[in-house]
């Protein structure tokens, strides 16, 4: 086999900042709910799958800049893994008479030594192309050392 030395990483969802809660002006909420997949094809193929939230429906986020942040802390995977890892976070706005309306999808891969990955991935440290800051909503993402 000899790939026994790859690194034991957490990764997790800091916080998520809503810009557009998808509903009609006036409505200042919206109902969300969020499908991740974390995988990777390091060590025969990991796959991860976390529905948030985790015991009710959905989280109520408004999308007032006073007011939209949601900090979640949750644990999306934990694990080793040698040079490949992707995040995918599916964003969904629960509506009762009219089909759900969805986020931007949040998708980044990570290549390379893991080492290089560790910290906080967050909107507006990399320029205008930055995959966590989208139009309508923003991610806060953490790889740390387990
Ligand atoms: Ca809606
Ligand atoms: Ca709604
Ligand atoms: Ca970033």
């Amino acid at each position: 086999m000899g790939e026994s030395n790859g690194t034991k990483i957490r990764v997790i969802l800091k916080m998520i900042q809503i810009h557009d809660n998808l509903e009609p002006a006036g409505d200042d909420e919206g109902e969300f709910r969020f499908q991740i997949t974390v995988s990777s094809r390091n060590r025969g193929g990991i796959r991860e799958e976390t529905r948030l939230p985790r015991k009710k429906k959905f989280y109520r986020i408004s999308d007032n800049p006073a007011w939209n942040r949601l900090v979640l802390n949750e644990l999306l995977f934990e694990g080793e893994v040698d040079d490949h890892l992707e995040v995918e976070i599916l964003g969904e706005e629960l509506d009762l008479l009219t089909p759900n309306d969805e986020l931007t999808p949040y998708r980044r891969t990570f290549e390379g030594d893991p080492n290089t990955w560790l910290g906080i991935h967050k909107p507006g440290d990399e320029g205008d192309e930055d995959p966590e800051r989208m139009n309508d909503w923003w991610v806060y993402l953490e790889i740390e050392k387990a």
